[in-house]
């Protein structure tokens, strides 16, 4: 069976869940409590395809947000045929950065890259809309945003928006099996222009040699052993 190798990259502040994310969809349980990320750190997850024979593996580079890790995200975006968008739904601040994080993906990454924009702690926030705890809203103190400002910002960068939850798992799944679909999709249609071009290359007695070289040891997740044991149904590749 062939397994085709999806890099993804998950990126966003610090704090708006990109691992916690991460290990729900591979592990299938966010950890209780994650260490911060240094750097990024790596996960996969092996899987079929619904309604298909294909063999998927997503390899998840989960990177840290902090401002001084910033510079390094660009490294992980090389070879990405994926990337997540990750922003805290109680928190401003996390959303006010979301269009500084596309742009450089928009920037930096593949122009093939399939980007989705992920608001997460969606549990948080109760069916009226309003930020559950304190008046003051998420961690970074100044309360929640406008779902629709969310859906303003998907549109004007033309990235599908997915409402998520790493607690409870809502919207885990979907976020990562449409990412998927969309990395596939992108691909063979870049696929189908490379061979258009290649076709009309050899027609003129070119050749147009590639290669994908990716990289990407296995590296622990950090911050995610203690909580999320046995994770059955993310067996990593
Ligand atoms: N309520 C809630 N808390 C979350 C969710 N995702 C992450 N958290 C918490 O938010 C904090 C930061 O999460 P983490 O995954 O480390 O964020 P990262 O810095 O973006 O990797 C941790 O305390 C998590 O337990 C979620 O969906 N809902
Ligand atoms: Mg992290």
């Amino acid at each position: 069976m062939v397994c085709t190798d999806i890099k993804s990259v998950v990126v966003g502040e610090a704090g708006a869940g990109k691992t916690s994310l991460s290990a729900h969809f591979c592990l299938g349980q966010a950890p209780d409590n994650p260490a911060s990320t240094v750097g990024a750190s790596f996960l996969q997850k092996r899987m079929n395809l619904p309604d298909s024979d294909e063999e998927v593996c997503l390899q998840i580079w989960d990177t840290a947000g902090q401002e001084r890790f910033r510079a390094l995200a660009p490294m992980y975006y090389r070879g990405a045929k994926a990337a997540v968008v990750v922003c805290d739904c109680t928190n401003m601040e996390s959303f006010r950065r979301v269009a500084s994080w596309i742009e450089d993906l928009q920037s930096f990454a593949d122009e093939n890259c399939a980007i989705s924009l992920a608001a997460n702690k969606i549990d948080k926030v109760a069916s009226s809309g309003e930020v559950e705890g304190s008046e003051e809203g998420g961690e970074g103190g100044e309360g929640g945003f406008d779902m629709a400002e969310a859906e303003e910002i998907a549109r004007k960068y033309n990235v599908p928006l997915h409402t998520t939850s790493a607690f409870t798992g809502e919207g885990v799944e979907d976020l990562f099996m449409s990412l998927i679909a969309n990395a596939l999709g992108n691909s063979s249609a870049a696929a189908e222009a490379a061979a258009a071009v290649a076709a009309v290359a050899s027609s003129n007695g070119g050749d147009g040699g590639r290669s994908d070289g990716e990289g990407g040891g296995t590296i622990r997740l950090e911050g995610v052993g203690g909580g999320v044991n046995g994770g059955e149904g993310g067996g990593c590749c």
